[in-house]
């Protein structure tokens, strides 16, 4: 934070020395959670000794941590400081539809030097993101992504509790610009960032007291990367799926999270020098290390050192409360097949000479673009209160990490086998991947239903459900 943001936080802010790192000051009203936000142009230091323009939420890499309370109303004065308009989006949040943030769909795009106030109240706690909805390759690729915490209302007694969003940017080795998109990665992985980072910074250290019970709230904010995550030098358990607790902690071994999806481990930090050397690293003694796995070989995205120090001896881990989230009628519900689909189309040209590529399909049809005369009809009409059973089909060679709005996932199936059950706003395919995932459609509104791998958005793999 530079000293401008320090004063313009301290304005607003209640004991801006007590606050947690990166945490957002708060505005003092009759709201207990009220903050303001502003997406702005800024220059900072990414790779060390180069100066890089990105774009920030409140002049900052990383963007605040929000944070919110279970069941309380949360209120965000957003500014949009862009050259462009833009609208924000509460990743994996239920909340209502005129809170989602979807140009077109749910609001009117928010203007350079507009404000727009979003007010709701979550009902589940978890680890959630926030990121704009306009422009996304750009806007999310220079830097407008994330972390959303929303506290338990009875909050877990963890020592740490810690958050890392997981990025890798479009930098060359001197911090310039490479290629948000190009198409012929677009039509595949999409394009991959060169530069990762976990909270802005490349391979970052924390030390904790050795015997702290560490949450870890992990976010892949990325436009692109799966990340294939393995934590060496420690035993950890899986706590949460995308925000959401599982029914019962499992150990952690490995674990996909693709684009837009989130993982919360738990582990108690050991000893000095426990912990395994990684295969690209020179550091001799790191207690533990976050990394994710290419093939066999591991590289590492962040560090976890011990130090001495006074953690609570022996307490139990705290166990999380499930969310309220309504339980599918699987005994009634319908079944909609959805397929996702590749064509390689090089689509029409515009009367600018411009292409519109169009790449990725579902149920046959591609979507491309957002405007006010451009709303095509859903992929699907849910009755408000029924159950459904997504049966999800990935006919194409690439990972795709399928998201919808304002309701939640309980997968039941993964690639033809039944799995324990878990909830999930993201369901990742793998390659010709299939998964059922059961919902309640309990949320009235026009609900975006895409793959978060940005490029294969924008490319054609997106649609809505209309719950009326
Ligand atoms: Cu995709």
């Amino acid at each position: 934070m530079n000293r401008r943001d320090f004063l313009q936080l301290s304005v607003f802010g209640v004991a801006a020395v007590a606050m947690p790192r990166w945490s957002l000051a708060q505005v003092e009203s009759g709201y207990a959670y009220h903050y303001k936000l502003s997406a702005e142009p800024t220059t900072v230091e990414l790779v060390p000794g180069f100066k890089t323009d990105v774009l920030t939420f409140n002049g900052n890499v990383p963007a605040p941590v929000i944070r919110a309370k279970q069941g309380q109303p949360v209120r965000i004065e957003f500014t949009n400081n862009l050259a462009e308009p833009t609208t924000i989006h509460w990743h994996g949040l239920r909340i209502p539809i005129e809170m989602d943030g979807v140009p077109f769909l749910s609001q009117k795009p928010i203007m350079p030097g507009e404000t727009f106030t979003y007010e709701f109240t979550p009902p589940d706690a978890g680890t959630f993101w926030y990121h704009p909805h306009m422009n996304s390759v750009e806007q999310l690729g220079r830097g407008l992504v994330g972390a959303f915490v929303v506290e338990e209302s009875i909050k877990p007694d963890f020592d740490i509790d810690e958050t890392l969003i997981l990025k890798h940017w479009h930098l060359d080795k001197k911090g310039a610009w490479k290629a948000l998109s190009r198409p012929r990665y677009a039509a595949r992985m999409g394009t991959p960032g060169e530069w990762g980072t976990a909270n802005g910074t490349n391979n970052p250290r924390f030390e904790y007291p050795a015997g702290s019970r560490v949450r870890l709230r992990l976010a892949n904010v990325d436009n692109t990367m799966t990340y294939n995550l393995r934590l060496q030098g420690v035993k950890a358990k899986v706590i949460a799926i995308d925000g959401n607790p599982v029914i019962e902690a499992y150990p952690f071994d490995q674990h996909r999270i693709g684009p837009g999806m989130r993982l919360d481990l738990a582990f108690v930090m050991p000893e000095q020098g426990t912990g395994t050397k990684t295969s690209t690293d020179n550091i001799n003694t790191p207690s533990v290390v976050l990394e994710y796995l290419r093939g066999q070989f591991g590289f590492p995205l962040a560090h976890f050192q011990s130090k001495k120090g006074a953690a609570s001896p022996a307490k139990p881990m705290p166990k999380l409360a499930m969310n309220p989230i309504p339980v599918p009628d699987l005994q009634n519900a319908e079944t909609l097949p959805f397929v996702f689909e590749w064509e390689g189309a090089i689509s029409p040209v515009d009367a600018a000479g411009k292409t519109h590529d169009t790449f990725w399909l579902i149920n046959r049809r591609p979507w491309i673009g957002m405007g006010p005369g451009n709303i095509p009809e859903p992929v699907a009409d849910l009755k408000l209160g029924k159950t459904y059973i997504f049966d999800l089909k990935n006919n194409t060679q690439y990972h795709h990490p399928i998201h919808i709005h304002g309701h939640t996932f309980l997968v039941l199936e993964m690639d033809g086998e039944p799995v324990t059950p878990f909830y999930t706003d993201t369901v990742l395919l793998g390659k010709n991947g299939r998964a059922k995932a059961a919902l309640v459609a309990d949320n009235p509104g026009r609900w975006m239903y895409h793959c978060h791998v940005i490029e294969h958005m924008k490319t054609g793999l997106m649609g809505y459900v209309r719950v009326s």
